[in-house]
């Protein structure tokens, strides 16, 4: 099937594109693009247009075809075409037009789209820029600032914005082929003017000559906040400078440089690979495709705490009622108050209107009486986190809710089994791990037990689509994928501490690394009482080498819990909550480290950042020789989306490919001569590829 045809309407031709599943401008629809517009030259038709099939207008280059060899006509050579053409060209918009797409609008002489209909130009996200005109020709048609906000956002706008600014000409209400077609006329019965928008000047706004070189400096200091560590956002705006100070051809050569440079970073190799691999990690190996899914029309949560209450609103704002059930009345009403303040606090951010955030509070009904979940189609349990205590839950959801309900657990660390083992359905029972803050961290970790059905497994996959999370899928075992990972990456931060750094100079590396926050900023924000509590009534043996937990029990003791006491390895200011260096627990750390005969010494910043970073790789290679996680993305998708890994270095384990794993071995090797084998025995897996000479990549795509 040809991915273009043309025909002619009446006097006007129309150049239909059909690549499914979003008309990505591929080789073979270039290559028809350029011969349909090559034919149209000399027919009988006075105008033409291009209209996509299929569920959108063109939503960008093939990213799958990047970093393989060009392929003739490139993008920026067919939209020279398009733009040359000696009749006028309208491009018919539905769905997303973004990147080369909007950018393939952009070279047509005219726009027009549905009011459902958005553009964008999201390159920035995949660590690029417009690379096919388009930092060159947006600031020509709406202005620089506006080409700034939308290029260095990389947001999609809707139609009628678009038209404000002048990026499209016209909306068309109904079927678009006829509103475009009638749009073709009146550009007909108008003279059929080219519009060229590379024939356009950039817009000189403000009085003084340094007007746009103080605006693009305050731009990269924004951007340089915005983008921490990232170089594509900064050469977008050096692309539009060009636009302000050169003529359109000398701009285009610029942009064209600049992108190949950013398609060549590791940053933008980085940013795609996530892209793909945040649509990998819904997928199941050998899930049966034709698996049946369930109907999600009512959800129970139970316990309204933090963790309840904003899983709660998830659901509720994708329009599914949710049952909240709390042991009595008063802890309801602070589930339901922890609601009500998290929504206060997104409408006074503007992102939501407060009658929208009264609606989704409506729909959400409390109760104490476990028979009021005898009809929920999922129940998600949230309770404390004690083994004893959800299994005492499980064992009344087995007796009150309907047969073919789905029984999640939102535990972060129990065995999902022996809680499913608490019921007559374990083929039911499944874990659904959110991330704190539920409502807004984007990591669902999907925790599939022994005896978890495929139906339910397909079901939870959907659900977490459909409330806007990216699911990874797991095996059990203790931390699953991303606090299993944690362990290693923490025990090594406490252990560096012991040694002879500081949480600030630990907490800087990470930062610098990429991390949103250090491991010693994250455990005073979640509570340095939440390790204490995980390790009481463990052994001595279980507990591990006290070395990695007596400076964190020492603060526990003194009352230092983190940002909740005012205190932990940090101060933290009253007012402004600011991160302050405290030489108690200096003193803290030289005590522990005096009692367990450390002798401190200067760390170098590399070796904080390897022992950091290599144990939470070689912690990923035991969970995938494990089968735990199905593929090394998917522990990616885990770190970046629920624990802050830098996504322009796309994951712990593309991270260790862009290092090169012989490099991450070889290290570990000599880390085990160092620290000992205890905590530094390479994993087999890591070892079988540095031996083969493969990267993760080529055995995950094995
Ligand atoms: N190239 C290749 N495949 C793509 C693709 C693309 N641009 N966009 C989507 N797909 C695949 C995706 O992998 C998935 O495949 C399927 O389509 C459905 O996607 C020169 C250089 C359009 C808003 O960044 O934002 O143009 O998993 O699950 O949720 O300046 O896809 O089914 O096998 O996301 O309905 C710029 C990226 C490229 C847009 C639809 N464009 N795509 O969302 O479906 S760079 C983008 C999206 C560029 C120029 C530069 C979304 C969507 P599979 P999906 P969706």
């Amino acid at each position: 099937m040809s991915v273009v045809s043309y025909e002619l309407v009446g006097d006007i031709g129309v150049i239909r594109l059909n690549n499914p599943p979003v008309n990505a401008l591929s080789h073979a629809l270039r290559i028809g693009v350029q011969d349909a517009v090559s034919k149209a030259q000399d027919d009988s038709s006075l105008a033409l247009v291009l209209i996509c099939e299929g569920r959108t207008f063109i939503a960008g280059a093939d990213i799958s075809e990047f970093g393989k060899a060009p392929m003739m006509p490139s993008l920026p050579e067919l939209l020279i075409d398009i733009e040359s053409s000696k009749k006028p060209i309208i491009a018919a918009i539905h769905g997303t037009a973004l990147g080369g797409g909007l950018e393939t609008a952009l070279a047509c002489h005219y726009r027009c789209a549905l009011p459902s209909a958005q553009v964008g130009l999201p390159e920035v996200k995949l660590g690029l820029l417009p690379g096919a005109g388009g930092t060159q020709r947006v600031p020509r048609l709406v202005g620089v600032k506006a080409a700034l906000d939308l290029i260095t956002s990389g947001t999609p706008i809707a139609a009628s914005k678009a038209l404000s600014i002048g990026l499209i000409d016209k909306v068309v209400d109904g079927d678009l082929l006829s509103g475009a077609l009638e749009f073709a006329k009146e550009v007909i019965e108008q003279g059929a003017t080219l519009k060229k928008i590379s024939d356009l000047e950039v817009e000189k706004q403000g009085d003084s000559p340094e007007f746009f070189s103080e605006l693009f400096a305050e731009w990269r200091i924004t951007l340089s906040k915005r983008y921490r560590g990232q170089e594509a956002p900064q050469r977008i705006v050096d692309c539009i400078e060009a636009a302000v100070n050169k003529p359109f051809n000398e701009g285009l050569k610029i942009e064209r440089e600049l992108f190949m440079e950013c398609m060549q970073s590791s940053q933008s190799a980085a940013l795609r690979h996530l892209f793909f691999a945040e649509r990998m990690s819904s997928k199941v190996n050998g899930l049966p495709k034709d698996t049946q899914l369930k109907d999600i029309k009512r959800v129970g949560i139970i316990g309204g705490g933090t963790m309840g209450g904003g899983i709660a609103m998830n659901f509720v704002n994708v329009g599914i009622p949710v049952t909240l059930l709390e042991i009595n009345d008063e802890a309801l009403q602070r589930g339901k108050d922890i609601i009500a303040k998290n929504y206060a606090i997104t409408v006074s951010k503007g992102k939501l209107s407060a009658e929208l955030a009264d609606e989704r509070q409506g729909m959400i009904t409390g109760t104490t009486d476990y028979n009021e979940l005898a009809n929920m189609d999922l129940v998600i349990e949230a309770v404390f986190e004690n083994l004893d205590i959800k299994k005492q839950v499980f064992k009344k959801l087995d007796a009150v809710c309907k047969q073919g309900a789905i029984l999640a657990t939102n535990t972060s660390y129990q065995d999902v089994d022996l809680i499913a083992q608490a019921t007559s359905r374990p083929q039911d029972v499944i874990g659904l791990h959110f991330f704190s803050p539920a409502n807004v961290m984007k990591l669902l970790e999907i925790v599939r037990g022994e005896h978890t059905s495929d139906q339910v497994l397909a079901t939870s996959m959907a659900v977490a689509k459909s409330i806007k999370k990216v699911p990874a899928l797991s095996r059990v075992c203790y931390g699953f994928i991303g606090n299993r990972m944690l362990r290693p990456y923490v025990r090594e931060s406490q252990l560096c501490l012991l040694e002879g750094s500081t949480p600030q100079a630990i907490d800087s590396v990470m930062q610098r690394f990429g991390m949103a926050m250090g491991p010693l900023a994250v455990s005073d924000l979640a509570g340095i009482d939440i390790g204490y509590k995980a390790r009481e009534g463990l052994s001595d043996e279980q507990k591990g080498d006290i070395r990695t937990y007596c400076i964190a029990d020492a603060l526990y003791e003194m009352g230092r819990l983190g940002q909740k006491t005012g205190a932990g390895f940090y101060q933290y200011d009253p007012n402004t909550r600011q991160r302050i260096p405290d030489p108690k627990v200096l003193e803290v750390i030289e005590e522990q480290a005096e009692k367990r005969g450390v002798e401190r010494k200067d760390i170098l910043d590399h070796t904080i950042l390897q022992r950091l970073t290599f144990a939470l790789i070689n912690e990923g290679f035991k969970i995938l020789e494990e089968g735990i996680a199905q593929r090394p993305s998917d522990i990616d998708v885990v770190y970046v989306f629920g624990y802050g890994f830098p996504a322009y270095r796309g994951g712990p384990m593309f991270y260790a490919d862009t290092i090169g794993l012989e490099t991450v071995y070889k290290t570990i090797c000599e880390f085990s001569k160092t620290y000992g084998e205890e905590f530094w025995q390479p994993a087999a897996l890591l070892k079988q590829l540095v031996e083969e000479g493969k990267t993760l990549t080529q055995w995950a795509n094995e």
